[in-house]
Order: C-alpha cells, then structure tokens, then sequence
C-alpha cells in the first residue's frame, strides 16, 4: 500500500452562542484544518489539527499548513501502515510542529482501522468501554452564572465539570468557586483550570480560600517551575496541562512528582501514537489522565474518544470534545454528541467518521 495524495482542507468552526472564554483567549471562532490521505488501494484516511487561536499555544493555523507544507511532500509513496517509519520521515522533514504530525499520525491510524478491520481503539489493545464520560468546561462567566450553568450541564449527565478561572479579579474566582461547589451533586468532580493565568500568589491565595472544598487545580500558573513551586504550597491535588508539550516534558513531571494527573490535548504532543505512550507511561505512574484536544470536530473528537477508551477507568478524567460548542457535524451520521455526559465510540472501521468533503470544493493544499 503506498500514499498516492495528501490533501488539505480548511473548516472554519465558529462558536454557537456566547463566546468562550478562559484566563488568556475569548474566542467567538476557530480555523480547522484536514488532512485527506488517499492510497493506491483506494481506503482514505482523514486527519484533523484546530488550534485555540493563535495565541494561545505555539501553534497556528497557517503555521500548521506551512509544517504540512514541509512534510507531506516527503510522504508521498510510503506505506501508510507503517505508522512509526512516517513519523520518522516527518521527523526528518521538519523538527517540532506536533500538532500538524497529529493530523498525519490521526490519518495513518484512520487508514490502518480501515484496512485491518477495526476501530483505532480496538487497535490500540481494545476499548475497555463503549460508553466514556465527557466533562463540560464552564467558561469565564459570573459567579452565579457559572452555577446556573453547572446544575445544567449536571441535569444533562455531566459528572465532571471544569470551571475556568483566572485573568479577572482573584475575589471574583474565589467566588466563583465557591458558587460552583455549592452546586455540585454528590458525585460530580470539579477541576479548576487556569489554563496558565495565574501568578503563584493568586494561584496559592485561591487554594486556601477554598481549601474546605474539594477540586483539582489544573495549570494554574504560566510556567512548569511556577507550577513546581506552587504545588508545594496549595491544597488542593494538582494537574498540570498546557506546559506538557511532548513526552519528555511528561517524563520529567512524574520524575519531578510535579503534578496528580495531567490534561492532555493530542495534537499538542504529536497525535494518538504519542498518546498511546502518554497513556501506557501514566499508567504505570497511577496519574490520571483526560484524552482532549485544544479544540475540532468530529475527526478530533472520534481520535480523543479512540484513545479515552482505551484508558483504565480509574485513570481516564474524561474525553472533553468541542462539540457543545460547534454547530453541526463533519459527518452528519456519525458525528460525535456528548448524551447524558458520556461520549459513545463510533462503530466504523477506524475513525469511524467519513467527513463530508464535497467534490466541487478545493484543497487549500495538494500533494502527490
Ligand atoms: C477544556 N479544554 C480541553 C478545551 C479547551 O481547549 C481548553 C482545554 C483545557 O482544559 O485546558
Ligand atoms: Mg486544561
């Protein structure tokens, strides 16, 4: 089997209804891109990258575009099945750009579900359940807001809530806290995530404050040295998220015993084979972990939910998808929903997602 073409498309996501908003970005829109793998034998796999803006990560849309611009030439004629030689030639093709190498890596598992016979899950030593728990991110809103908005999503099923915090008035998190507490049902788990935007001050300030209530801190501060110190200092169970860029970052964190568990977003650190590993290293650690992406559609969410499932329960903190947010599906037949608070893997070979891609449109790429 070998690549005969690579194309690439872009999906613009805008936001459905108010925008998001954490300590760093409100956003009202995203740019997806993906990446079509086409072989000589006919089975097409589909990847997928979507940056949170520009400015949230080192990663960008057309940043991303010009990574593939770099790699995919290099690919055309190698046999897609031999996923971990790929990445060797992407490797070899361009230093760091993990995030477009997920959309590839995503593809590669896609083809290899459709041309062995199975579910990616099923291929990365089979689903432990069809069903996984979701978790539902309350954005930056007032304190009875985010409330209002927790007994809903918990109403909907959600047995985890993330709430956003940071980048406003530390009073105003604290209450926030302590609004959103009162409102959870026995059962529900709530992270608070600063997603970088506290300072150690505020960050320790925040935990103490609510140190009777129980919840993870999830990156709380800019930097993993910040994060390091202020761990020593709260009360609370921390994860750490953004500042895991790639496997040796994660390695050194279990080394370091800097974090309880870890918010994991796939095309950050290279896409499922990495995650695979992420997965299998955290195991062996006893850290939880979530199987998230920084946002995407269906082709993202069916890679995280792949993964997630194949996560012993009792490390798996839930698949988070963008779907709540997007209107409409890559794939209206089998696009991914979050129903009562769990995510149900698709049953097609693969992905299990066959994006609608009309013949009339035209690639913002081609290769091969
Ligand atoms: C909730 N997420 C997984 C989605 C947004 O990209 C932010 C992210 C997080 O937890 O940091
Ligand atoms: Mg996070």
């Amino acid at each position: 089997m070998k690549i005969v073409e690579i194309s690439v498309f872009h999906r613009p996501l805008p936001i459905k209804g108010a925008p998001y908003r954490m300590a760093l970005q409100e956003l009202t829109a995203l740019d997806s891109t993906i990446v079509r793998i086409t072989t000589d034998s006919g089975v097409i796999g589909y990847g997928e990258f979507c940056p949170l803006g520009p400015a949230y990560q080192p990663q960008h849309t057309l940043g991303g575009r010009a990574a593939l611009q770099e790699i995919c030439p290099h690919l055309i004629g190698m046999n897609p099945l031999l996923i971990d030689r790929v990445y060797d030639v992407m490797n070899q093709a361009l230093c760091g750009s993990l995030y477009a190498k997920s959309a590839i890596d995503m593809a590669l598992w896609d083809i290899a579900g459709k041309t062995y016979g199975a579910r990616i899950c099923d291929l990365l030593g089979g689903a432990i359940r069809e069903k996984v728990p979701s978790y539902y991110a309350i954005g930056l809103t007032s304190p009875d807001e985010a409330a209002e908005i927790a007994k809903e999503k918990q109403a909907q099923g959600f047995a985890r809530l993330q709430l956003k915090v940071g980048g406003r008035e530390l009073q105003e998190d604290i209450a926030a806290v302590h609004k959103v507490s009162e409102a959870l049902k026995t059962g529900t788990t709530l992270a608070v995530d600063a997603n970088r935007g506290l300072v150690p001050r505020d960050a320790i300030n925040l935990s103490l404050a609510c140190k009777e209530l129980a919840f993870i801190m999830e990156q709380p501060c800019h930097t993993y040295e910040q994060c390091l110190a202020v761990r020593q200092r709260i009360a609370h169970p921390l994860y750490l998220d953004e500042v895991i860029e790639d496997l040796n970052i994660l390695l050194r964190a279990i080394s370091d015993n800097a974090a309880d568990g870890f918010g994991m977003k796939q095309s950050r650190v290279g896409g499922i084979s990495k995650m695979r590993t992420i997965r299998d290293v955290c195991a062996v650690a006893g850290l939880p972990i979530t199987s998230d992406d920084s946002w995407g559609g269906d082709l993202v969410a069916s890679a995280c939910l792949q993964v997630g499932a194949t996560i012993q329960p009792q490390l798996c903190d839930g698949v988070w998808i963008a779907a709540p947010y997007i209107d409409g599906h890559y794939d209206p037949s089998n696009g991914l929903s979050v129903k009562q608070g769990q995510l149900s893997l698709p049953s097609g070979l693969g992905l299990g997602i066959e994006p609608h891609i009309s013949t009339t449109e035209t690639a913002v790429m081609n290769f091969g």
